[in-house]
């Protein structure tokens, strides 16, 4: 099975947070996700636990460990922006998923083509797309 850093935002902010809960869920059918808890809606409690350099170094271990990133980019976030090049720089395929009709993605993205991005309309679009990469 594959291994996949999901990354999605926190500290950028949670509206997005069900949407990633339901796509790591999907994800889990047929793959290893590193990163659930990016989808868990008590973060914000969890979160207190732990310093930012344990959270830094585990996730960066995890990219490392890891076989594909899968970005979801509608909500922005430095952390996804920064995890984005830290798998470029490793070589690790990276998959780009926003919601085009809320969002505009960072010229820093789009415009550089080894990144896969797949704009999406409705989330039902996701599916297939994710299909296809594991
Ligand atoms: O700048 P942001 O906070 O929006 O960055 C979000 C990205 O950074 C996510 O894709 C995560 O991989 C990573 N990240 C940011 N905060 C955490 C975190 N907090 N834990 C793990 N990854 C994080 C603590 C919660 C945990 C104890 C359950």
């Amino acid at each position: 099975m594959k291994k996949i850093y999901f990354a999605g935002s926190i500290r950028g902010g949670r509206v997005d947070a069900e949407l990633y809960g339901r796509l790591i869920k999907y994800m889990q059918k047929t793959a290893v996700v590193l990163t659930e808890h990016v989808g868990s809606p008590h973060l914000n409690l969890l979160e207190q636990g732990k310093r930012d350099i344990e959270i830094y170094d585990q996730d960066t271990a995890w990219l490392r460990e890891s076989d594909v990133l899968i970005a979801e980019c509608t909500c922005p976030s430095l952390g996804v922006g920064y995890e984005l090049a830290y798998a470029e720089a490793k070589g690790k395929p990276c998959h780009i998923f926003y919601d085009r009709t809320k969002t505009q993605l960072s010229a820093m993205l789009t415009g550089n083509p080894y990144f896969h991005i797949h704009p999406y309309e409705k989330e039902e679009d996701i599916y297939p797309v994710i299909d296809s990469i594991i």
